[in-house]
């Protein structure tokens, strides 16, 4: 049976649909389903036993199982699908799930035995990892951010604030796992291995991309809002009809949510079972338009109608943020399909360098999330638990210090690339119009070169 989660006291004020909260809080359950009927699923947390599924193909009877116990084989396609695949039916809760929270803002731990489970691995090492890229991350944005305002980098979309939602999240992942990520995401490009000095790559205009995503296993920042739901989407798809256990994490914003591919993404993941995690990164802001007139209910609350379980978490807990994100990844891997995250967290600097948020946003709710910063939040929960010291404080400002410098000098030394290696990197193989674009713009600019 659920049990309910201790609620926090401090959450009222942070969601960003005051409509929507209080929600009850939600526990997992276990349900034992023949497929036959749809089970109302309430956080995902779900563990469905499904050796005697029969389930229906390409409708939305059968709950979605794990492959590893399924049989499929009986399966009688009648709507042309022949791949033997079932889809999800995620009947959408009453209320769905008051956000996870593991840590509230003053350090404490909120008990919630469910998702605290989920993290009942991380001791004190890995606490202190986890601050510590928080703060590397933060320091790269700062870093990165001062030089596009020394005039050494073209733009910078910064993070500040957003640090335990990727740093949490990230920590979640397997390096076989593949991240398509958007162009805020270089906290999760630090957790997946990139080189410092790769990161800036674009950003000064030198190269189509910042690191080598076969490298890092993550695609380079995507531009077009929400164009890489649909990447993450095909990507999962295709590794689980290739048999990778590999679970596939979408990073996106809340303004994405109202773009036509985020939705397009969403359904065929669900119809299709892609093993793919969708990581909404709730941040309160799409450049100037608040979330509240992008979704009229709490945006993990959507994912439902597409017969995907979504769940809100506290952005700002990284605990919170790696346990909810586990449970996706693993149930991702295990052949149970999509999730959708939902992670509630705020954008503290400017859309872009080339944005002024004065404009539009007040200065008090930006104040009202500086208290709830997730770096001070972790720091908290280290001093209270006895893990902090001044011998680790060293030790994190000097790879802290270490990164922003590489960083800096390797952007400042980045050499120009030739004019005409504009055209390199477009195709995987060569293309005869790209090839002659090439050749006409030599010639073009032979003829005009002193
Ligand atoms: C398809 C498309 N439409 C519009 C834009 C312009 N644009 C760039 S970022 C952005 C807002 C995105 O907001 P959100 O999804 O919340 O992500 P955040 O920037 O807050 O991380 C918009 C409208 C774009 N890049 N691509
Ligand atoms: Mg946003």
């Amino acid at each position: 049976m659920p049990t309910p989660a201790a609620k926090p006291t401090t959450w009222a004020t942070a969601t960003a649909h005051d409509t929507a909260s209080p929600i009850d809080a939600i526990a997992a359950e276990t349900v034992t389903t023949d497929a036959t009927s749809a089970h109302a699923i309430t956080t995902g947390a779900i563990t469905i036993d499904a050796s005697s599924a029969k389930p229906t193909i390409g409708h939305t009877t059968a709950t979605r199982t794990s492959y590893t116990n399924a049989t499929f084989a009986d399966a009688t396609p009648n709507d042309g699908i022949s791949t033997g695949r079932i889809t999800t039916t995620t009947s959408p809760p009453e209320k769905i799930a008051y956000p996870v929270q593991l840590v509230q803002p003053d350090g404490r731990r909120v008990l919630d035995r469910e998702h605290a489970a989920l993290v009942a691995d991380i001791g004190p090492d890995r606490l202190r990892q986890l601050y510590l890229d928080m703060v590397v991350a933060r320091r790269i944005d700062t870093e990165a951010t001062a030089l596009q305002r020394q005039g050494q980098l073209g733009l910078w979309p910064p993070l500040l604030g957003q640090e335990a939602a990727q740093i949490g999240s990230a920590h979640a992942l397997h390096p076989d796992d593949y991240v398509f990520c958007s162009y805020r995401e270089a906290g999760v490009a630090y957790c997946r291995g990139v080189d410092p000095a790769q990161i800036t790559r674009l950003w000064r205009g030198v190269a189509h991309s910042c690191w080598d995503p076969a490298q890092i296993n993550m695609t380079n920042p995507a531009i077009v809002v929400g164009s890489q739901g649909l990447h993450a989407t095909g990507y999962a798809y295709a590794a689980h009809l290739d048999g990778a256990e590999i679970a596939v994490i979408t990073y996106f914003g809340d303004g994405a949510t109202s773009q036509g591919d985020i939705a397009e993404a969403l359904g065929f993941a669900a119809t299709w079972s892609a093993p793919v995690v969708f990581f909404c990164q709730n941040n309160h802001w799409a450049i100037s338009e608040p979330v509240r007139i992008q979704s009229a209910t709490p945006i993990a609350r959507r994912a439902y109608g597409y017969g995907i379980p979504g769940i809100q978490v506290d952005g700002n807990d990284v605990l919170a943020v790696l346990a909810v994100t586990r449970q996706a990844v693993a149930r991702a891997r295990a052949g149970g399909g999509p999730s959708f995250i939902e992670a509630i967290t705020y954008r503290m600097g400017p859309h872009t360098t080339a944005d002024d948020p004065t404009r539009y946003r007040s200065a008090a709710e930006t104040e009202l999330w500086r208290r709830r910063d997730p770096i001070d939040r972790i720091r908290r929960l280290l001093e209270r638990e006895g893990l902090w010291g001044s011998t680790f404080e060293r030790q994190v400002r000097e790879r802290s210090d270490e990164v922003a410098a590489r960083l800096r000098t390797a952007t400042i030394e980045m050499p120009d690339p030739e004019p005409k290696d504009l055209f390199e990197h477009v195709y995987a193989t060569p293309h005869s119009l790209l090839d002659r674009e090439r050749r006409e713009y030599i010639a073009y600019l032979e003829g005009v070169r002193p």
